[in-house]
């Protein structure tokens, strides 16, 4: 397979692409199965499981994944669709998130950890929180809740870091129903303000600080911002409750309003061992909403359900986490994003298995700090995203050896990922002894919608897998044909069927639910049968004749190059396998010729410096592999790339740099001083080479402002 790597040159393949479909041109990789050991304890070994979920047993095959839980009533039906696409899951049936993730695991796991804390600050103690004490501490928070008048059906901003007081808030509110959003806390207060008013929240839960890299942050500022915010949109915000880092001392400079802002650690003084019972919820009733960004507008809160979310989450955990109660599982994304709620909260808990919260970066103080966490906790299972995959590599690629740590299992989830990365995960961070699962999925999906089962199915780096289990996947073209597998084609990967995670709507907007992901394959749109609505996913795909999906990253995120459509991820995965490589971005430049053309933005790992070499480097890998179509127009070598907080690259943020256009909000990024620096390395160098585009059109600025949005 490698072999081909260099025959697949030139225009011959690229002309074979047209504009309903996406290039590709990615070599197809080996396989890596599990090892015996592995198989021997899976959760799922047995390929025999597969036939329990095929389409003549939908919608009855989850039912396998509902009966994981505590139900008080069961469900009378288990998919309605009198609605569609508003699908209605295990109708009928009651339960309690919160009674499922922590009180029926008293009887046999009351003093087992349920979370354990690490403090970013090496010199703080781990907090090991049983699930005993977990019980205690949700019911008093809810409790808390309760006195505050708060009841099911009720809306709870959350603007919370990677603290216990997180999860305890969660399950405090799904204890009574109220519907939680919890808002990434690395985003600004105005984004929070945002949510609440969008969700139509009167009580925010927030901590007075939190440590990233090394620094204590004053993050009650930001609940002064939000709650302003969401009062110049008409909601007002009744009460500011904060956890204090340091309970009994105030860690933030910004004062208390008198009346509105409450210490946590104060309240809770008055509820001191109280119970409260848990609610009997509809299955169908929400649980959380979880905001992620549209291209434009508002952003969207995607609602997800009680028993259906928790169903899936729980089954998936099992299955493709391969959760055993005696597990360490580690993920280190954060419960600001969807890979949180579902797992490091919601199915670890379901499953009763111990999961551990870190507070900080993964690089500080050092980039051996995931290594000696793992070591110190025993961690065996080890979960997160190809860009903390990235960063860790190019900061410290032997530091994993040097740790005495034993994983069995791995995850990679958020964006593709390069087959050299996974190979360094592989090896290196998994020593070879550990499978690893490419999990595909999205906010709106609630858990996993194509992986390979980690005890059964070998994996191919790049590629996510088979679907999961139940899900019926299909890639269509624009105007609605099947491109078949292993026709080497790519087009938009659809969801035939319902799966009880998928989002129930969106917060306030069902027109754009329906508009944004049913409509486009949607024929009648009265129609109950859920044949009629599959699910537009957004993403690129590309099957495999062994069925298995390489995902080529969003649609819009496709460069168009004289009419040949480039996925980004494809001319990013080239860059990287030139070896002084660490992090590759491509982004379109508007051409008065071919429309858009290429450029590449390349950052290197520790001890090289940039050369025109390297650029050649890349290029010549570029059109090599791709073709002399996609050839890059300039190659810039960056120090660091411009990232959100869950560490995706903002690529719209460097097409503006590109294209001289403005930049656009950047308070959400992680490290937003470093756009300004490439602003100046790469216009003054396009300056200098006479490179300034002419004034763009308003659809050409539109592209280049939305390009690679979240
Ligand atoms: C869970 C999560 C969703 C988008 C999704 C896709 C990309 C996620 C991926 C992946 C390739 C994977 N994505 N997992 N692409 N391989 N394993 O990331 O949710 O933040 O909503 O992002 O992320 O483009 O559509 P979310």
């Amino acid at each position: 397979m490698a072999d081909d790597l260099n025959d697949v040159t030139d225009e011959d393949e690229v002309s074979e692409s047209s504009e309903a479909l996406i290039a590709v041109h990615w070599r197809d990789e080996g396989y890596y199965p599990p090892p015996p050991s592995f198989v021997a304890q899976a959760n799922a070994s047995d390929p025999a499981i597969r036939e329990q979920f095929t389409e003549d047993k939908f919608p009855d095959s989850f039912t396998a994944y509902a009966d994981l839980l505590t139900w008080y009533k069961p469900w009378d039906t288990v998919l309605d669709t009198s609605e569609a696409p508003f699908w209605k899951w295990f109708v009928g049936g009651e339960l309690n998130v919160s009674y499922n993730c922590v009180d029926r695991h008293l009887a046999d796991k009351a003093n087992k950890a349920a979370l354990i804390w690490v403090p970013e600050p090496e010199n703080e103690a781990h907090q090991a929180i049983t699930y005993r004490e977990l019980y205690v501490r949700v019911n008093e928070f809810a409790a808390v809740l309760k006195s505050l008048g708060l009841k099911a059906g009720d809306r709870i901003t959350f603007h919370m870091p990677m603290v216990p007081e997180l999860p305890v808030a969660m399950l405090a509110a799904a204890r009574l129903g109220i519907v939680h959003s919890q808002v990434f806390a690395g985003f600004s207060g105005t984004a929070a303000g945002h949510r609440i008013a969008d969700s139509g929240s009167t009580v925010l839960v927030t901590v007075d600080g939190y440590y990233r890299s090394g620094e204590l942050l004053d993050h009650k500022v930001k609940a002064d911002e939000a709650v302003e915010a969401a009062a110049k949109e008409g909601q007002q915000v009744d009460k500011v409750l904060v956890f204090r880092r340091y309970p009994g001392q105030y860690s933030a400079a910004t004062p208390m309003v008198e009346g509105r802002d409450v210490f946590v650690d104060d309240l809770l003084a008055a509820h001191k061992g109280e119970i409260v019972e848990p609610v009997a919820l509809k299955a169908t009733d929400p649980l959380f909403l979880m905001y992620t960004s549209g291209t434009t507008g508002r952003p969207k809160g995607c609602q997800h359900s009680t028993g259906g979310y928790l169903s899936y989450v729980a089954g998936t955990s099992k299955f493709y986490q391969d959760i055993h109660p005696d597990d360490t599982y580690w993920c280190m994304a954060d419960i600001g994003w969807i890979t949180g709620h579902s797992y490091i909260v919601y199915g670890p808990l379901a499953l009763g298995t111990t999961s551990v919260l870190y507070e900080g970066t993964p690089n500080y103080p050092d980039a051996g700090r995931p290594w000696r966490i793992a070591k110190q906790l025993g961690v065996n299972i080890f979960h997160t995203s190809p860009t903390a995959i990235r960063m860790l590599r190019k900061v410290g690629p032997d530091e994993p050896a040097k740790y005495d740590y034993h994983f069995k299992h791995m995850t990679t989830v958020g964006e593709p990922i390069e087959p050299e990365v996974w190979r360094w995960y592989y090896e290196s961070v998994g020593k070879g002894e550990a499978v690893i699962v490419d999990t595909w999925w999205q906010t709106e999906t609630g858990g996993f919608l194509g992986s390979t089962l980690p005890g059964i199915d070998p994996a191919k780096p790049g590629s996510c897998g088979p679907a999961a289990l139940g899900i019926l996947p299909v890639i269509l073209d624009e105007d609605a044909n099947e491109v078949p597998a292993g026709s080497g084609k790519a087009g938009n990967i659809v969801i035939r069927n319902p799966w009880p995670g998928v989002f129930q709507t969106i917060w306030g907007q069902p027109e754009r639910f329906v508009s944004t992901y049913y409509a486009k394959y949607n024929k009648d749109p009265k129609s109950t049968d859920w044949h009629d609505w599959p699910y537009f996913a957004g993403d690129g795909a590309t099957e495999a004749a062994d069925g298995y999906f390489r995902i080529l990253g969003r649609v819009d995120d496709v460069i168009n190059v004289a009419g040949h459509r480039l996925g980004t991820k494809e001319l990013e995965s080239v860059a990287l396998t030139v070896n002084e490589v660490a992090e590759a971005a491509a982004v379109p430049v508007v051409d008065d010729v071919r429309g858009r053309v290429v450029e590449m933005y390349v950052s290197l790992k520790p001890g090289f410096a940039p050369s025109a070499e390297i650029e050649a480097k890349v290029r010549d890998a570029i059109v090599t592999d791709i073709g002399k179509i996609a050839r890059p127009k300039n190659i810039w070598i960056v120090p660091d790339m411009p990232k959100t907080r869950s560490g995706k690259i903002m690529r719209r943020v460097i097409a503006a740099t590109s294209n001289f256009t403005d930049t656009g909000d950047i308070t959400t990024l992680a490290n937003p001083e470093i756009v300004e620096k490439i602003r100046q390395q790469v216009q003054s160098a396009k300056h200098a080479k006479g490179e300034v585009p002419r004034e763009l059109s308003e659809t050409e600025l539109n592209e280049i402002k939305s390009f690679g949005a979240e």
